[in-house]
């Protein structure tokens, strides 16, 4: 029989409290049991139940307090649990929320990093180096073990990705997500280094593509990375690797998509906060160079003094310096290009001349003509053309303006310059894309980039909730169980709320950029009126220009105040036409004269529609391939090792689909054991099974006939259990081994 389940009800998303596996009626949890109950400093407790009252139970905790709980909030634990914990949920006699975090914490404790939860990898980040972990050996071990065989790792992840590519000739990807400092970054690098392991060259002469793709990495770190509050190496963008395979699995060719730098850090820091690395080294390069470029100590720049931060703890810029200059050379941006390139970063000071004259002669342009560009706009009246002089704060807007355009586009031309050198293969039959990318952002204010990030984690959740759902199915076909249509309620709304094009909030933002008159209140205005009964759009009662989007993985308050400015990716055209003339060919090449049609000043390019453009394109990308997913987790917010925040944790599992894979699988029969394995737990509950010697499958059929279990599903090797029925069975099984030793007790005291 076929049974629709209605997995969720929509509300679900939002409910910060949301639960696991429920089995519609608590499990025999009796007085005595162990369980688990919410708690609001550590998200869950162990204790014991010592009354119940109807609905009701009391509970003592393990901390030794005295919490009252209705039984539908209380989840068993398994008092059998490895002392050591499952390298994968799934294991899990009882898969709930309390059984995930506590299998997390037992096994963090003992450095032990990594847990699948069926194919998805949990990393928890340890804050420590763990180099025996990632070393050559542990390499040559991961190579070709069957998956599940060795402990969970990034490199049996990867491995798996490459032997499928191999075998199935078919292109794989390896989607890491996680918030800030959670290890995204690391992570992808491990990967790489590891597929530059299986698909490097023997001999490794001269500058290899494997070495070029890993060579990118500092590079792209120096310009694209910073020091924030939560993460002393944040990437300040997104970032697709593709590597290309030839038909013998050797890696011949690569590409370097890249998402959103966030352009805003070039001219505005905060306390303890950095720019960009790549300045800090810059300042620390050797003497000739300083002279060269003009340098100096970084408290003297504008750009770089707004923060007191100007040095990271164990990291030498100077060294740092020379690195990247020696990745840039394998990466194939030549001694002249280094040099030139440089030049344009230098942040700049607005108010001598002298600064003036020195900008000018980097970006080998007319000083005067400079000035101009900057303290100046030219009006295009009717009657005639009239330069107007700006104010102070808008001569400071147009400088900062300028900077953060020179900064991206020497960005984009890095991202270029590398991938012509690394080069793509044409012939390639396969690939394996690596994502790393900003996980969901809730602050205090959300802008525009949060906006775009959200975005981003929508369109990734509805792929992984899609995924997930299909490997479900899947194991379930290789067992040949009956399958029953389990059907989810995704989060295709807000994606419409987003991005449907005419409606959705890029489009109106779009309408609103176009249109002159336009202020951030109107914006809203428009936003309020067009989702007046939007399920997921909420607009807060005491403000005239906020706004929530109800995100799956909770709501998010955007302040709407920089949407339309930060939408808009406008050169002025008094920079363009200075720059363009630069007597530097790197200079001038960054602006190269835009096309004919668009040379009217009017004409404005979107930057959330680029976005959603690249979106849709990495989307295509990532849905014809093999995906594999790594959930990188903060421990905790110092930083520091040895720290497991449990609410803090669950906070990201939850925001990372963990939970979500959790309950899909819930939604069918999350406990599965051999049959070997089942009978000989359950075997005590009916021996008579047990002697009749029937084979595996069947008596672990009648053993659970016989116990008036229903629902449950006997594959090819395995019993598959609904929600609950674990427990149920366990609490049986608990029941007969006490009453065995009561009467062996009282056959003691008959015989005394
Ligand atoms: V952000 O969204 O770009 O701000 P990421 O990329 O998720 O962030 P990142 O990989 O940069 O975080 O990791 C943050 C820091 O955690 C690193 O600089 C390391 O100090 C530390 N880390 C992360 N993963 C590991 C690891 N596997 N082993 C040791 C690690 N340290
Ligand atoms: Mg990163």
């Amino acid at each position: 029989m076929k049974v629709l389940l209605m997995l969720f009800s929509t509300d679900y998303v939002i409910s910060m409290n949301m639960w696991v596996c429920t089995t519609g009626t608590p499990v025999n949890i009796i007085v005595g049991s162990h369980v688990w109950v919410e708690d609001p400093a550590l998200a869950w407790i162990d204790g014991e139940v010592s009354k119940i009252n109807k609905e009701d139970a009391e509970i003592r905790t393990s901390n030794g307090k005295t919490v009252f709980a209705n039984l539908s909030k209380i989840y068993p634990k398994d008092m059998e649990a490895p002392a050591g914990g499952v390298d994968d949920m799934t294991k899990l006699s009882y898969l709930h929320e309390p059984g995930v975090l506590q299998n997390l914490a037992t096994r963090y404790e003992l450095n032990e990093i990594y847990t699948y939860t069926g194919n998805i990898l949990i990393a928890i980040n340890p804050f420590q180096r763990l180099p025996h972990l990632y070393d050559a050996h542990m390499m040559e071990q991961y190579k070709g073990a069957p998956f599940g065989e060795l402990s969970p790792h990034v490199f049996a992840v990867a491995d798996v990705a490459y032997r499928a590519m191999i075998n199935e000739g078919k292109s794989n990807s390896i989607l890491v997500s996680g918030e800030s400092g959670a290890g995204k970054t690391e992570t992808t690098k491990m990967i790489m280094r590891y597929l530059a392991y299986l698909g490097g060259r023997v001999a490794t002469e001269g500058r290899t593509v494997e070495q070029q793709v890993l060579e990118s990495n500092p590079v792209l770190e120096a310009f694209g990375n910073a020091k924030t509050v939560r993460n002393n190496n944040s990437s300040r963008f997104g970032k697709f690797v593709e590597i290309q395979f030839d038909k013998h699995g050797r890696i011949s060719g690569a590409a370097i998509r890249t998402y959103l730098l966030e352009r805003s850090r070039v001219c505005q820091i905060s306390d303890p906060e950095r720019n960009y690395h790549c300045f800090y080294l810059l300042c620390a390069a050797p003497p000739e160079d300083i002279e060269k470029y003009k340098l100096g100590n970084p408290k003297s720049f504008h750009y770089l003094n707004q923060s007191n931060c100007y040095e990271l703890v164990g990291i030498s810029d100077a060294h740092d310096y020379l690195a990247t200059r020696r990745a840039m050379d394998i990466v194939g941006i030549s001694e002249r290009e280094q040099g030139e390139e440089i030049d344009s970063s230098v942040p700049k000071d607005d108010k001598s001349k002298f600064h003036l004259q020195m900008t000018a002669e980097l970006l080998m342009c007319d000083p005067l003509a400079l000035e101009d560009a900057l303290c100046k706009r030219v009006m295009i009246t009717p009657e005639e053309v009239i330069k107007r002089s700006l104010d102070p704060l808008g001569a400071t807007v147009s400088r900062d303006g300028l900077a953060k355009t020179i900064y991206c586009l020497l960005f984009n031309w890095l991202v270029d310059t590398i991938n012509v050198s690394i080069g793509q293969d044409p012939n390639s039959k396969s690939l394996i894309g690596v994502l790393d990318i900003y996980g969901f952002e809730s602050f205090k204010t959300n802008s525009f980039e949060q906006f775009c990030i959200n975005f981003t984690n929508e369109k990734l959740q509805q792929h992984f909730n899609q995924h997930v759902f299909k490997m479900e199915q899947e194991e379930y076909t290789k067992e040949q169980i009956d399958w029953s249509y389990i059907e989810f309620v995704d989060n295709q709304d807000v994606l419409d709320l987003i991005e449907k094009k005419p409606g959705g909030i890029v489009a109106l933002l779009d309408e609103a950029c176009m249109f002159p008159k336009s202020t951030h209140e109107t914006f809203s205005q428009k936003l309020y009126q067009t989702f007046k009964v939007h399920k997921r759009f909420i607009k807060p009662k005491l403000s005239r220009t906020d706004f929530t989007i109800a995100h799956y993985a909770g709501e998010v308050l955007y302040q709407s105040d920089h949407f339309l400015d930060k939408n808009k990716d406008y050169v002025v055209p008094e920079h363009q036409d200075l720059l363009s003339a630069s007597k530097c060919s790197f200079v001038a090449g960054l602006f190269p004269p835009p096309p004919e049609e668009t040379t009217k000043s009017s004409k404005f390019s979107s930057i959330g529609s680029r976005f959603k453009l690249q979106l849709q394109q990495l989307m295509e990308t990532l849905n014809s391939t093999e995906p594999h997913y790594i959930r990188c987790v903060k421990p905790n917010n110092v930083l520091k090792p040895a720290i497991f925040e449990n609410v803090n944790i669950m906070q990201q599992l939850r925001c990372g689909g963990v939970l979500e894979a959790i309950r899909i699988s819930c939604a069918g029969y999350p406990t599965r054991r051999t049959f070997y394995e089942f009978l000989n737990r359950f075997g005590i509950l009916a021996p008579e099974v047990l002697e009749g010697n029937y084979d595996e499958k069947f008596a672990c059929k009648m053993m659970l006939e016989k116990k008036g279990l229903t629902g449950f599903q006997i594959g090819k090797t395995k019993v598959f259990l609904r929600a609950g029925q674990m427990a149920e069975l366990d609490a049986r099984r608990a029941e007969v081994l006490s009453n065995a030793a009561k009467a062996i007790q009282r056959k003691i005291r008959t015989h005394i």
